[in-house]
């Protein structure tokens, strides 16, 4: 899978683990583009990269529906059968910005031992592909208590010496507002197979862990998927729990990421030469269909914030980022704190500091975003 990694990927993504494959952008490509290229999306893997011939493919529906059915990817791409569908949608990984945790305990604590993504497990494309709550509607709608959609990925992986196939599951109500849909197109390609070639999930305003690559099946069922990638992983723990106290139930299950964002230019530790403010740029995103309205960033470590004027801040959308620019005022001679934060629609912001996100999984990093840098006046 190393070849499909050479072949698809940027030449300067950053490797965070050879196998299974996990990698993002540097710094300095994550916000180049309000859309992201292809080559410079993130890639999140619990295992390998299965080849999938597109004529052999078929997609298994079944359990709680009415008419379970399989159908290949031209039944799926029928237009007459389901109208396409065109979504530009930010997939956004719940262990975004992890390093900023990891380095606040880095080998004191307890924490579980997770890919160090920086600020790039986030990436906005396009998705061309179809509504879920279509093809559901096609085999005749949910039956019984069917309220829980389990979609099964192609690729394996070890967990506790068995061998899984990734596996996660949405509720119905999340289907029936459609936000799920099933893509094949990705920025006028078709799905790279790095990214689920030849079907994946997309589940907009939640946590990337549910947009399921190589979808091979879906299932209806009563209750959220007992599959340990959803009921042991992606757990929002409180303070209490740790390696050796752990309690899973205790668990909050991650689907919607709350507010955050990042600024990508300058980096820390530079030395930033200007001419009384500081040009930055980064993004702002907040998950479940809201939309970043405000952002504001500190040149003194959060006494007093500039927001971002409108005009510099991309289009705002239901389930994409916003990327955003500023010339921040700053007239010291020195190391300043740059800082960011972002409001939402519903007038969500970011708590202001790290310490208060720590949590034994090491998700959801989406306190305000620190960085130093030496002005230079
Ligand atoms: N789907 C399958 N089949 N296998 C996986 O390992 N990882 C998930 C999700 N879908 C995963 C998967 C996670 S945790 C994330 S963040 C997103 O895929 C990342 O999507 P991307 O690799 O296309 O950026
Ligand atoms: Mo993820």
């Amino acid at each position: 899978s190393w070849d499909v990694v050479l072949k698809e990927k940027h030449k300067d993504m950053l490797h965070l683990l050879q196998f299974p494959y996990n990698g993002e952008p540097p710094k300095r490509l994550v916000t180049a583009a309000e859309v992201t290229p292809n080559p410079l999306h993130f890639v999140r893997n619990h295992g390998g990269i299965p080849d999938i011939a597109k004529d052999e493919y078929s997609l298994q529906l079944d359990g709680l529906v009415k008419n379970p059915q399989t159908f290949t990817l031209d039944d799926l791409m029928d237009e007459s059968r389901f109208p396409r569908m065109e979504k530009m949608v930010t997939i956004q990984c719940s262990g975004t910005r992890r390093i900023e945790q990891i380095n606040l305990y880095a080998g004191e604590g307890d924490e579980m031992i997770n890919a160090p993504w920086a600020e790039g497990a986030i990436g906005t494309a396009n998705y061309v592909g179809i509504s879920l709550k279509k093809v559901i509607k096609a085999c005749g709608g949910l039956v019984g208590d069917g309220k829980h959609l389990e979609f099964y990925g192609a690729d394996t992986y070890f967990k506790k010496n068995n061998v899984m196939n990734y596996l996660v599951s949405v509720p119905w109500s999340k289907v029936k507002a459609n936000e799920v849909m099933l893509a094949w197109e990705m920025n006028g390609e078709p799905l790279p197979k790095i990214h689920g070639f030849p079907l994946r999930v997309v589940v907009m305003g939640y946590i990337g862990a549910r947009s399921v690559k190589w979808l091979y099946r879906i299932k209806a069922i009563d209750m959220p998927s007992l599959a340990p990638v959803q009921s042991q992983e992606y757990l929002y723990f409180n303070q209490q729990v740790g390696k050796h106290n752990q309690l899973m139930t205790s668990g909050i299950q991650i689907q919607e990421m709350p507010v955050s964002s990042a600024i990508m230019s300058p980096w820390t530790k530079q030395i930033v030469i200007h001419n009384g403010s500081i040009h930055c740029k980064g993004w702002a995103y907040s998950g479940g269909g809201r939309w970043p309205e405000r952002v504001e960033l500190s040149a003194d470590g959060g006494f007093s914030w500039y927001a971002v004027p409108q005009e510099a801040l991309s289009h705002k959308r239901r389930f994409a980022w916003r990327t955003w620019e500023i010339d921040l005022p700053c007239d010291v001679e020195g190391w300043v704190e740059i800082v960011c934060r972002c409001w939402d629609n519903s007038l969500n912001t970011q708590p202001l500091n790290v310490r208060a996100a720590w949590n034994w999984g090491l998700h959801v990093t989406s306190s305000a975003h620190r960085i130093s840098v030496y002005s230079v006046n």
